[in-house]
């Protein structure tokens, strides 16, 4: 059955500066297979490649096993549309089995070369972590490809109300926000806000959610990863096993020098970030 929803990650704008260090990289082991079908790719190797980490990020976030199909493509969308995802389609028992995903045809995104890490940015403190690109390094002033690719991924596998058992764990809209979480007799027990359902299924961005992977809006110079609630979402609706923690490594030590060292340096204040959505 297909759906219809799409879910969509638009560019913003910033201007900061940041601070501190981290490097993150995942270890191999997949009990999720994801198959992609890059299907107008061409000489775009190197935008492949992001896409192809994306995909095993996931795999090895969620350990559920199973197989997903993706279509991906390259699109012409429009100038604030970063990549978007449709043809949602599940399987008789409510579960994801393929979706399509169009990655926007741009020349301001930042193609990591090396994907699985994040050194080309400094870890920011809000939680979840992000990482941002220094003014003046190679991903400044760029779209992430990679975080994209993560976000429109995520909506693949699951965070849509295009499929039906997400959708289930949805309440009513009011005043421009949806509560996310029931228990098994339908009651609420609501673990997150979603945003209006005129912007397609994502976190309100704000609180304990701002700068989450699953928000609408993504600034140049940002690098957002998975989030844990990213996957408590997931295992609600699906009864994923899916966690973070064992894959992404958590900040403390190294990000906690960075704020000694810093302190000592008297440089302890953090940036504000300005954003605009588009
Ligand atoms: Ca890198």
């Amino acid at each position: 059955m297909a759906k219809r929803e799409m879910g969509k990650l638009l560019g913003g704008a910033l201007g900061l500066a940041a601070f501190g260090g981290l490097i993150a990289a995942p270890q191999p082991a997949a009990a999720l297979t994801i198959n992609a079908n890059f299907t107008n790719f061409g000489s775009n190797a190197d935008e492949q490649n992001v896409f192809d980490a994306a995909i095993q990020w996931w795999e090895m976030i969620i350990t559920t096993p199973f197989t997903f199909n993706v279509t991906v493509t390259r699109s012409t969308l429009g100038s604030g549309t970063l990549g978007q995802t449709s043809a949602f389609t599940e399987n008789g028992a409510g579960r994801p089995v393929s979706a399509t995903v169009q990655m926007g045809i741009r020349s301001d995104w930042f193609i990591d070369p090396t994907p699985h890490d994040e050194s080309e940015f400094d870890v920011d403190s809000t939680e979840p972590p992000v990482f941002l690109a220094p003014p003046g390094s190679v991903a400044n002033g760029l779209f992430d490809y990679l975080t994209v690719a993560k976000h429109e991924l995520g909506h693949a596998l699951g965070f849509t109300v295009a499929y039906s058992l997400f959708s289930a764990q949805v309440g009513a809209e009011s005043g421009g926000t949806r509560p996310f979480g029931k228990n098994p007799d339908g009651t609420p027990m609501v673990i997150a806000t979603l945003g209006p359902a005129a912007d397609g299924t994502h976190l309100v961005d704000s609180g304990s959610q701002k700068n989450d992977l699953m928000v609408a809006t993504l600034p140049q110079s940002m690098r957002r990863l998975q989030s844990e609630l990213d996957c408590q979402m997931l295992s609600r609706a699906f009864g994923y096993d899916c966690s973070t923690t064992r894959h992404i490594p958590k900040p403390p030590t190294v990000f906690l020098l960075a704020i000694a060292l810093l302190g000592l340096a008297g440089l302890h204040a953090a940036p504000r970030l300005r954003r605009t959505a588009v």
